[in-house]
């Protein structure tokens, strides 16, 4: 299991929580999604390294951006 934090902008509300963790956790291979509303921290535990790419168009989907590390 691999756990990785990932920075997300524009995030308000639970909505917005609960969007971007059904985005992320659609993913293939993701197990949990953990979102800290007030930092916008991401925590994705995953079976193997993800992709950052696909983790991007995943929270672009929800209809938020990923910030670079
Ligand atoms: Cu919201």
């Amino acid at each position: 299991m691999v756990n990785t934090t990932y920075q997300v902008q524009g995030m308000t509300c639970g909505h917005c929580v609960s969007s971007v963790s059904a985005e992320v956790g659609a993913i293939a291979g993701v197990r949990d999604v953990q979102v800290d509303l007030a930092t916008g921290r991401v925590t994705v535990s995953s079976d193997q390294p993800l992709d950052v790419e696909i983790v991007r168009a995943a929270v672009d989907e929800a209809g938020y951006d990923l910030v670079d590390a």
